[in-house]
């Protein structure tokens, strides 16, 4: 099943895969949404470590250990804010992907959950954030060096969402 991507419902936190992939921002300490949810989640530890990190540039990605979540690590990356598109938006949010999968593949973990990077407080429009997240999939889930990709939508508009993308781009889930 390497080639299948899994695009679900559900909380992100409660995936016992190699890693999970935070929405942080920059200063990697916290925050609100999926973020907020991983630190509570995975205990007072994971902000500790976050915080011998420096920080992280938007479109990069650092890894820590995921403590208290199934999850063994956390990969922490920092998507774009949405101004409109015109400011390098699509590029970052793909390197993003890229930089989260690499990192994930440097350190020989097989699976990989991902939430909707920078489509909540960021305002990345879903549709658009969908075509990015879905071409980055097919192309780790092509390299076969992960046996599990699942794209993790909080709600069904957003699963809908990403459904009517990934059948658009002809991409097997
Ligand atoms: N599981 C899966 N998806 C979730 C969860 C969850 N537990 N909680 C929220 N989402 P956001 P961003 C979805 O705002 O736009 C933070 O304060 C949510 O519905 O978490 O990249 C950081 O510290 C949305 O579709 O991340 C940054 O400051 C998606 O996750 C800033 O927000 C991302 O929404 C990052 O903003």
């Amino acid at each position: 099943m390497s080639n299948v991507i899994e695009i679900i419902t559900g909380d992100i936190t409660t995936l016992a895969v190699d890693a999970i992939v935070n929405a942080a921002n920059s200063t990697l300490l916290g925050g609100g949404g999926v973020d907020g949810a991983i630190h509570r989640a995975a205990g007072p530890k994971l902000v500790e470590e976050c915080a011998t990190l420096g920080g992280c540039p938007v479109g990069e990605a650092r890894i820590t250990k995921g403590y208290n979540l199934p999850a063994r690590f956390v990969i922490h990356t920092v998507g774009p804010v949405w101004h409109g598109g015109g400011n390098g938006e699509p590029e970052l949010l793909a390197a993003c992907y890229r930089t989260s999968y690499a990192l994930a593949r440097s350190h020989g973990l097989r699976s990989i959950a991902f939430p909707a990077i920078s489509c909540g407080v960021y305002g990345y429009p879903m549709e658009q954030a969908g075509a990015v997240s879905l071409a980055a999939a097919r192309e780790a889930s092509s390299s076969g060096d992960f046996g599990r990709i699942v794209l993790v939508q909080f709600n069904e508009p957003a699963l809908a969402c990403y459904l009517t993308v990934a059948r658009r781009l002809e991409i097997r889930f």
